[in-house]
């Protein structure tokens, strides 16, 4: 009989080929992945060749024919228990695995029990891809396998795989921008780039803040700690506990930027309702507040909200320190008897806020599971406002009282599409269809909320909460300046750049009659105290950066997560000093003194977020743990 000689490398080309084949199966059977298009069902195929081409391409190295079979051998079986974990841990949390959720050991009770109900028997079928291999080696007789591998073949074989990866990843970035930069979901990242390439990032990512965190030991908090204290504000007597005791309802507003705030856009009042509120006798509301997000983006804005600090220049924080200690806002209030959760109805994993509230210490997370999301009721990113508001005001009057419930909105955001019968207002006339189409659905948003405040009141739960509303981060990016130019009748400066950074924030408090529009400038960092403080609990012992908008010593003063700053009366934008009240360049010794403190503000937030320096800290004591912390190095 005369038997096929199998060529060169077959036992590679088989080992990749099954492991590639299998992890894409699993892809569909195991996970949960929604596939919108052709491009993506082709990048999901395609992600995991490079990396299987690196791996095992290895065995490349290895000189004889038995070494090289253990290694790939033993590199099927890793990759199988890897995707095998995954495939587990999925069942149970609906999520990928990432390095932090193996280190937190809260996470192993969890873990435990759960594990035992999420493996199958049939779940040997995750390793038959290594069965095969195993008698593949046992059975093909390759002929001529080699000995040597000549270096040019080598180089070759490492130069396709890396052009696969270019491939993949080329690919990605069309269909994903800034996935990588900026790292915001777990599912798009494995849909992306691959489950192997995605553990690889993560070790990355991880271990990159873990090396930072090793070298604090809590000294640098003496200086930080002196910095904190030293900026301080008392509360007003007047407003300290005005809500004490109620409800609070933080909603975030998507995208929403007070440029459109009491105006109209070709005859159309874009945010009526908002704009009656603004100067409700019951609602203070923040012309001049600015949001100070990086690449988070939402995420970042909750950080801003929760903890008083800064989120970090490169990268969202909420995906590289959720192993934080942090003293969040939830936690506060939830020593303080309250029931604490998020509610967004979108998948749980995005930005990793699962994994963050736990490290915020947020009760409950109200994901898209607990939301019913009827035909009709989605657009663009998910469920529409209007349902995500009636479904979560139902869930507040199933909760403890009193809860802090942070609202997180999706509606109006990039690429700004709405159904038709939800476009209240025609489409603005510019040359950007995404300007055209924002107004519509801030028109939308606006409506959203006034249907919330109707059904707060409708169920009770009005008149014993206070309602605090901000916009979390800009809607029209700088690429849409013309288009911006033409509607506001004026040039997009570096000035007007920093001032569209303005978004709404009104803290209503429904009985107050104390309501008033405050010109303060103030951003996002000051939340965190300002909400404290009015509901009357003490923050002289926090180690936060903002300061309650409501104090005399509260300085108007708002640096930009870029180094950009504004103060009362100027803007430092572009390397330049401008004029607030003209917009004009002015002297830069006018802004000076300012560009070292707001260095000086970042560079301490980043340090405390990068040493994790608040291990070190007892927030009720407002004592240094140092010494402590150095005797358990
Ligand atoms: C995602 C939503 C939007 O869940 O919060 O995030 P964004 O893109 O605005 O940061
Ligand atoms: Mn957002």
């Amino acid at each position: 009989m005369k038997t096929f000689n199998w060529p060169k490398h077959s036992i590679l080309a088989i080992a990749i080929v099954l492991t590639w084949i299998k992890t894409y199966v699993v892809y569909h059977i195991s996970f949960d992945m929604k596939i919108e298009n052709v491009m993506q069902q082709l990048i999901l195929f395609l992600n995991p060749l490079s990396f299987l081409l690196f791996i095992y391409g290895v065995s490349l190295f290895f000189k004889s024919v038995k070494a090289r079979n253990r290694y790939l051998l033993i590199t099927s079986s890793v990759l199988a228990v890897i995707l095998y974990a995954n495939v587990a841990f999925y069942r149970f949390f609906s999520d990928f695995i990432t390095l932090p959720v193996l280190f937190q050991t809260s996470n192993f009770g969890d873990l435990g029990a759960s594990a035992a109900e999420s493996i199958f028997v049939t779940d040997v079928l995750y390793f038959a891809d290594v069965v095969i291999l195993f008698i593949v080696m046992k059975f093909i007789v390759v002929e001529k396998e080699f000995g040597v591998i000549k270096p040019a073949i080598r180089k070759a074989y490492f130069v396709l795989a890396a052009a696969v990866l270019f491939l993949n990843l080329g690919l990605s970035e069309t269909e994903r921008p800034q996935l990588l930069t900026r790292s915001f979901d777990r599912e798009l990242l494995v849909k992306n780039i691959g489950t192997y390439n995605y553990h690889i990032y993560d070790i990355y990512i991880q271990s990159k803040s873990h090396a930072q965190r090793a070298l604090a030991d809590g000294s640098e908090l003496v200086e930080v700690n002196n910095f904190v204290r030293s900026n301080q504000a008392e509360p007003d007597v007047e407003v300290f506990g005005l809500a004490e005791g109620k409800n609070l309802i933080v909603v975030s507003l998507e995208s929403l930027q007070t440029f459109v705030m009491n105006e109209e856009m070709n005859g159309q009042v874009v945010t009526p309702f908002l704009n009656e509120l603004s100067s409700d006798k019951d609602t203070f509301y923040f012309p001049n507040f600015y949001h100070q997000t990086g690449l988070g983006k939402t995420s970042d804005s909750e950080f801003l909200v929760e903890n008083g600090l800064y989120p970090l220049g490169g990268g969202a924080v909420f995906f590289t320190h959720s192993g934080n200690t942090y003293n969040s806002m939830a936690e506060r209030l939830g020593d303080n008897g309250y029931f604490t959760n998020v509610m967004h109805a979108n998948n749980k994993s995005f930005w990793n806020r699962d994994m963050m509230y736990n490290a915020l210490n947020v009760d409950k997370f109200y994901d898209v599971d607990s939301y019913t999301v009827e035909d009709g009721d989605a657009v663009n990113w998910g469920l529409k406002d209007i349902p995500f508001f009636e479904q979560s005001v139902d869930h507040m009057t199933e909760m403890p009282q009193p809860f802090y419930s942070r609202l997180i909105t999706l509606t109006n955001h990039y690429p700004f599409h709405l159904d038709e019968p939800d476009q209240f207002i025609p489409e603005y006339d510019s040359n950007s269809g995404t300007l055209n189409r924002y107004f519509q659905t801030a028109r939308y948003m606006d409506e959203s909320v006034k249907l919330l405040f109707e059904d707060l009141k409708e169920k009770g739960l009005y008149e014993n909460s206070i309602i605090v509303m901000y916009g979390d981060h800009y809607g029209i990016s700088e690429n849409h300046n013309d288009a911006m130019a033409q509607y506001l009748g004026k040039e997009i400066t570096p000035f007007e750049s920093a001032q569209l950074q303005r978004v709404p924030f009104f803290i209503h408090v429904p009985g107050s009659d104390k309501g008033q529009v405050v010109e303060e400038v103030s951003g996002q960092i000051d939340i965190r105290p300002t909400l404290l403080h009015l509901l009357g609990i003490e923050t002289s012992k926090d180690m936060q950066l903002g300061a309650d908008v409501f104090s005399e010593d509260h300085e108007e003063f708002v640096v930009f997560r870029d180094g950009r700053f504004v103060t009362k009366d100027f803007v430092y934008a572009g390397n330049t000093c401008y004029e607030k009240e003209t917009g004009l360049a002015t002297d830069a010794a006018s802004c000076a003194p300012y560009t070292e403190r707001a260095a000086e503000e970042l560079g301490y937030s980043d340090q405390i977020i990068n040493g994790d320096l608040l291990r070190f800290y007892d927030v009720k004591t407002g004592n240094l743990l140092i010494d402590e912390a150095n005797q358990s190095k």
